[in-house]
Parts: C-alpha cells; sequence; structure tokens
C-alpha cells in the first residue's frame, strides 16, 4: 500500500486542542516530523531549512512526488485554450461582416459641430475596448489623507470597468485572462431586432451589434425594432456644445437639465470627439442665452439617462419631450480637451483623464473608463461591494448582479424598475446564458452551513450531515482514503498536487461519501482517467499545489457520473477579488482529530481567511497560496485530509471552492494557520484544461 497522505486540517479547530504539532500535513509526514518542527526553540516561523528534512520524509513516502511529464501534458483537442481557436474564427468573420456592407471608417467623418454642420451620427470612436495609451503616470498612485480609495496595490493594477477580475464584462465580451474582450456576433443570442445607423442592417440582437461595434471600434447602435430603413438616431454637438439629439420617428430635440449628468456628457464626447476620456463637465446653459446662436433650434427637448457605458446617445433612456421656454436649461457638454498630467490633488484615471479625487468612490464613473471606482476602501455615496468596487446607487436591487457578490441583490428586487436599455440587455443575455449551475447544494435536508458561515468564529467543528458537502469527494488509493478533493462539475475533480501521481488508475474517486467506513445509498464511485498536476508544482515548497482529475466516462455515455441529487459542484472562483481576509469560509474532511484518532466521519468548521501571511510564514508563503484560521490557533483548521475544500459562500449563498487543503504548521497552535492553495489564482491554468463554459459565469 502506498504512503498514505493524511492532512492534518480542522483539529484544533474541531476539538479545541492545539497539541497537534507538525510543519506538513500528511500523516505519516507528520508523524515523523513531530519532533522536528516542535522542538525547534523559537520555532515559530520555521525557516524554509527547517522544513527540508520533513518534506524530504514526503518525498520518500510518496515514491516521487515531482510530476511526470506525461501526467500534465494537456488533452490534444479540448484543451487547448479557446482564445487562440477563436481568434481565426474572428478574423473571418469580420471579413463577412464587411461583406454584408458595413464600411470600415477611417475617422474622417466626424466634424466638431463647431462649423453648424450636421454631424454623422455614426463616426468612428474608439471603442472602450482600446486600450489607451497611458500618459505620465506616478509610479506608484497613492491617496493616504483619502479615507475611501485603497492602496496603491489596487490602484496600480489599473483596473477599469472591463476588467473582469473586478467586474462583469458585458453580453458582448468575455473574460479573458482578466480583461472583457469582445465576442463574436454568433455568440451572442438572438433577441429583440436592433437597427445599425451605418448600414441600415437588422441585427439579431442588440448583443450582436454590440459585439460588431466592439471589434470594429465603431458606435453603429441607432434603435431598437424591425424598421431600419428610415431614420437614424443622431447626436450631434452644436455651437456652444449645446448637445442635440435626433430620434427615429419623433423629430429633432435639445436635451432637457433632469438627467443631465457627467455619466450622459462622457457619452456625448466619447463619441462626437472621437476620444476616451469624455467630458470634462456635465454643464447646462439656460435657452434664452443661446436663442440667437440659431435660427432654427428645436422648440422641445428630452432628457436622456445614460449609465456610462453607452457608445452613443441613442443607447441611453429617453426621458419625455418637454417644450422648451425662456429659462429652461439645457445640456451642453464640455469635452475633455487637457493633455497635462494631473496634479496631485487630482486622481489619474487609466483613459488618462484628471478628476478630483472627491469624485472617486462615489458610485459614478467620472472616469468614463471605471477606474475611480475600482479600488475603493469605502464608498463616498453608491454601494460598496465587497471587491471593493463603488456602484451607483441605482444599481442596487436592479435586478442584475453588479458586485462579483451578488450582493447588491440581496433582498427583494425593486419590480418595475426602469431600465436603460443597455441594463435590459444585460439581464436578458444573462438570463439565456447562464445555465450553469454550482455552489448550490441540492440536497441537504441536514441543516445547512450557510447561516453559521456568517458567524464570525466557531471554535469546534462538528459532523457534517450526511449529503451536506454535496461537491466534497475522497479519493480512494488503494483500500485507504487519505485525501479529499472536490467537485467542479462535470468530469473534473480538484485536489491538491501532493496528493496525487501521475496513475490514474491508482484511484477511485468517492462521491457522497460521508462515513469512512462503508458507503451509504447516496455515495457513487468514479474511476479516473488522466490526473494532471500543476507543471509548475513544486513538493519542496508546496508552491501550485493543485492538481485536475479527469474523471472516467460511464460507459456509453458523456457522463462521469450518474444523475444523484447528493452530488452537486462547487463553483470556481474566477477572481482573486470574490473574498478577502475576514470572511468567514467552511472547511470539510475526513482528517485526523488532535488525539491523534482517525475520523471515520465528514467533519466541518468555519474559519476565517487570513491577510498578511507572508508575515507569519516569510519566504515560505507564495503567490498562490492563502491562510485560513485564526492567529491565535482558537479557530485553526488543523485536520481534514489534504485536497480537500475550503469553501466560501456568496451572498447569494453560492458556493465557491476557494482554496485547496495544501499545509501549514503546528495545527491549531497560535499564529500558524493553515495554508491553502488559492484556487482563483489558478482560474487560467484550470480553465484551459476543462473548459471555460463549463465553469464561468457571466464573463463567459
Ligand atoms: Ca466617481
Ligand atoms: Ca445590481
Amino acid at each position: 500500500m502506498k504512503a498514505v497522505v493524511y492532512y492534518y486540517l480542522l483539529s484544533a479547530l474541531l476539538f479545541g486542542i492545539a497539541e497537534v504539532k507538525h510543519p506538513c500535513r500528511t500523516r505519516l509526514q507528520c508523524k515523523e516530523s513531530t519532533t522536528d518542527g516542535d522542538t525547534e526553540p523559537g520555532g515559530d516561523t520555521p525557516e524554509p531549512g527547517g522544513l527540508t528534512p520533513k518534506l524530504g520524509g514526503v518525498t520518500h513516502k510518496h515514491g516521487g512526488v515531482t510530476p511526470e511529464p506525461g501526467g500534465v501534458t494537456p488533452k490534444p483537442g479540448g484543451d487547448t485554450p479557446e482564445p487562440a481557436e477563436e481568434r481565426g474564427a474572428s478574423d473571418s468573420m469580420v471579413t463577412k461582416v464587411h461583406g454584408n456592407g458595413i464600411t470600415v471608417s477611417t475617422g474622417s467623418t466626424v466634424s466638431t459641430g463647431s462649423t453648424g454642420t450636421m454631424v454623422p451620427a455614426v463616426t468612428t470612436v474608439p471603442s472602450v475596448t482600446t486600450v489607451p495609451t497611458v500618459p505620465v503616470v506616478p509610479t506608484v498612485l497613492t491617496f493616504p489623507n483619502d479615507l475611501y480609495l485603497s492602496s496603491g496595490e489596487c490602484l496600480n493594477k489599473r483596473f477599469t470597468h472591463l476588467s473582469c477580475l473586478k467586474a462583469f464584462c458585458p453580453p458582448w465580451m468575455r473574460c479573458i485572462e482578466g480583461k472583457c474582450t469582445c465576442k463574436l456576433p454568433y455568440m451572442c443570442h438572438k433577441g429583440a431586432p436592433v437597427c445599425s445607423s451605418r448600414d441600415k442592417r437588422t441585427y439579431y440582437s442588440f448583443c450582436q451589434l454590440k459585439a460588431v461595434e466592439c471589434l470594429r471600434q465603431i458606435s453603429a447602435f441607432s434603435h431598437l425594432g424591425d424598421d431600419c430603413k428610415g431614420d437614424s438616431f443622431e447626436t450631434n454637438l452644436r455651437e456652444d456644445s449645446v448637445v442635440e439629439v435626433k430620434i427615429p420617428q419623433n423629430g429633432t430635440f435639445l436635451v432637457c437639465e433632469e438627467g443631465w449628468d457627467i455619466l450622459a456628457a462622457n457619452v456625448v464626447c466619447r463619441h462626437m470627439k472621437n476620444q476616451l476620456k469624455g467630458a470634462k463637465k456635465a454643464t447646462t446653459v439656460k435657452f434664452h442665452k443661446i436663442e440667437n446662436l440659431r435660427m432654427e433650434w428645436p422648440r422641445d427637448c428630452v432628457s436622456m439617462h445614460c449609465t456610462g457605458q453607452e457608445s452613443s446617445l441613442a443607447e441611453c433612456t429617453t426621458g419625455p419631450r418637454r417644450q422648451l421656454v425662456k429659462n429652461s436649461k439645457i445640456a451642453t457638454a464640455k469635452c475633455y480637451e487637457d493633455t497635462k498630467a494631473c496634479s496631485e490633488s487630482e486622481f489619474p484615471c487609466v483613459n488618462g483623464k484628471c478628476i478630483n479625487v472627491e469624485s472617486t468612490c462615489d458610485g459614478i464613473n467620472d472616469c468614463g473608463d471605471g477606474s475611480d471606482e475600482m479600488c475603493c476602501k469605502d464608498c463616498r455615496s453608491g454601494f460598496h461591494c465587497t471587491s471593493d468596487v463603488c456602484i451607483p446607487q441605482d444599481a442596487v436591487k436592479d435586478g442584475i448582479v453588479d458586485c462579483l457578490g451578488g450582493e447588491d441583490e440581496i433582498g427583494d428586487n425593486q419590480e418595475g424598475k426602469v431600465l436603460s436599455p443597455i441594463k435590459q440587455e444585460i439581464k436578458i443575455a444573462r438570463d439565456k446564458v447562464e445555465t450553469l449551475v454550482c455552489g448550490i447544494p441540492n440536497a441537504a435536508p441536514e441543516s445547512s452551513p450557510s447561516k453559521q458561515t456568517r458567524r464570525k468564529r466557531v471554535v469546534g467543528g462538528e459532523e457534517a450531515g450526511k449529503t451536506q458537502f454535496p461537491w466534497q469527494v475522497a479519493i480512494q488509493e488503494g483500500e485507504s482514503i487519505d485525501c479529499g478533493g472536490v467537485y467542479l462539475g462535470g468530469c473534473w475533480v480538484l485536489t491538491a498536487a501532493h496528493c496525487v501521481q501521475p496513475r490514474p488508475e491508482s484511484y477511485k474517486i468517492k462521491f457522497s461519501l460521508w462515513s469512512k467506513l462503508g458507503r451509504q445509498d447516496s455515495t457513487d464511485l468514479a474511476r479516473v482517467e488522466k490526473v494532471i498536476i500543476h507543471p509548475q508544482y513544486n513538493p519542496s515548497t508546496y508552491q501550485n499545489d493543485i492538481a485536475l482529475l479527469e474523471l472516467d466516462k460511464l460507459p456509453f455515455t458523456t457522463k462521469c457520473i450518474h444523475d444523484n441529487p447528493a452530488i452537486a459542484p462547487a463553483c470556481l472562483p474566477w477572481s482573486e477579488y470574490q473574498f478577502k481576509p475576514g470572511d468567514t469560509c467552511v472547511i470539510s474532511g475526513w482528517g485526523r482529530q488532535a488525539d491523534d484518532i482517525k475520523s471515520l466521519n465528514l467533519r466541518w468548521a468555519n474559519i476565517e481567511i487570513m491577510g498578511n501571511c507572508s508575515g507569519i510564514y516569510g519566504s515560505r508563503y507564495f503567490d498562490g497560496m492563502e491562510c485560513a484560521g485564526s492567529l491565535d490557533g482558537s479557530v485553526d483548521t488543523c485536520q481534514g485530509d489534504s485536497g480537500g475544500p475550503l469553501v466560501c459562500k456568496d451572498a447569494g449563498g453560492v458556493a465557491y471552492a476557494w482554496g485547496i487543503v495544501s499545509w501549514g504548521d503546528k495545527c491549531g497552535a497560535a499564529g500558524h494557520p493553515g495554508v491553502y492553495t488559492k484556487v482563483a489564482y489558478y482560474y487560467e491554468w484550470i480553465s484551459s484544461r476543462i473548459g471555460k463554459s463549463s465553469i464561468s459565469k457571466y464573463n463567459v
């Protein structure tokens, strides 16, 4: 029988004992090494050198933990990362659209409007996806005196509303390596017909036209509906920056003061001035002051409400028309033309625009690229997402999940809230596309841990309900179960690299196992077809301690396990910003108890994600690791099988496989929290093997 890999997790926690001592997480290894780490005088932070002998033991026990090349070779077909395939398709699609009459604009059609000539509504605009050339930016952005902006570390990552680690991509884009990237039009659903002002052609849906816009960096939306032959929506910037709109089948209007804000002004300026920075200010002027500038002003105004993400006013929500009187205020847009570097009291947007620091973290996208709202400890106004993003107050309970964890949509939605066309599209697209089901216990008659996880701390773990953790699996090697894993759906199980070797035939995966000693009615068994160990897994340092197990297909099907209400996948986190230190999560496993008695039944406990772990483990703590437990050891997790899940739930109660039990010193001792493989850090690696569509939410 092969070496037994026991991970200590949960124990002090489960039993309130801080006795278990080891630097490692495997049973044999721990037994061998207990003397090592614990006799060390002042061994609170053992040096890497101190760890080596113990890990030498691990290597021995495992007969070679180093992954073999065979085990890590990606599958020839399905494992090819998607983006590469689709770039080719993208090219052919562009050609096709071009053939259908979409003219490639050269940008020469843009007129400033200062001569009073009509400016075509369809002008070439740089798409919001364009990576702006960033002007001179201070090397480290910090605003130590500001109570709202977070530290420079976040700001220096230059997040925008198209950074999908911080926000959801719109339906016509998808998340690739942390950036929202244009979809191909065929990837959009079919919805209400939409007209393009560029070629007067009908598109199947708003999403599809926006995908074309995105790829070609144009602004082409005219209006909804089948009748695309007639008038198109047009925007003009008239004398004195007066904004004028021509609405198909309605006529030409000025824009009323009501609803006119920086979001709308940004849309106008980006569109009309062919730039990314948008407006300097949203201003208004009394009608009588401009009356003489022009003989034939429209005599009515309409209000325009924008979210700030539109590429033209055509996409904003139009209010009812109102007759203008001398004192009526009408909208003007002063477009941003500064090219100088930002002053110290200004916040430099990622697109190069400078805004007042007071305009950051207020839920309003002043920058135009959202970069003023992406790194906020707190919000001046608006709503604060757990991911430290501020969203507008009117995005709260509007039926669309804006915060990564869905916390803006907790509670009853305000039915009948008017949504802009863009928001309606997001809602429709998500409803249609979102079929991924994960992280929801579908058969948990026993007490669900969802409520308990809200508690700050729990000392002492509990025996799990029999089907309480439907994503928990046991990895059986020979006759023994020494590691756990987490089911990701389809044919995939995630575990720790140190748990497995590239010998798939050695393992059986047990689903819905509760007692190690016997199956229960719901228990299912699967064989492993392939073991994929992270190619950079380092058994000496536990770096990249992550592995995927691809299960064997059932005979004559594409499934790997039978339908079973007691089995459900946990969701895969796609962003490191979904959870953060201080969040309470759940660990589950059959790990050894503090008194060295085997735990026969699955147990669980709450633990807290901890920050600053490099301060505890020093050079042994690497990117891709996460600490959880508590510094005083009272809620440390110290027992449980390696490879098992640390699961965190979002505001909607959806469970994510946030961590994989990896290693730790001195279970349950103060100052030695358990270390987990941080799954979100490996999202790209995992998704390139599993396929994005089977694991992603919204951003696909
Ligand atoms: Ca703002
Ligand atoms: Ca919302």
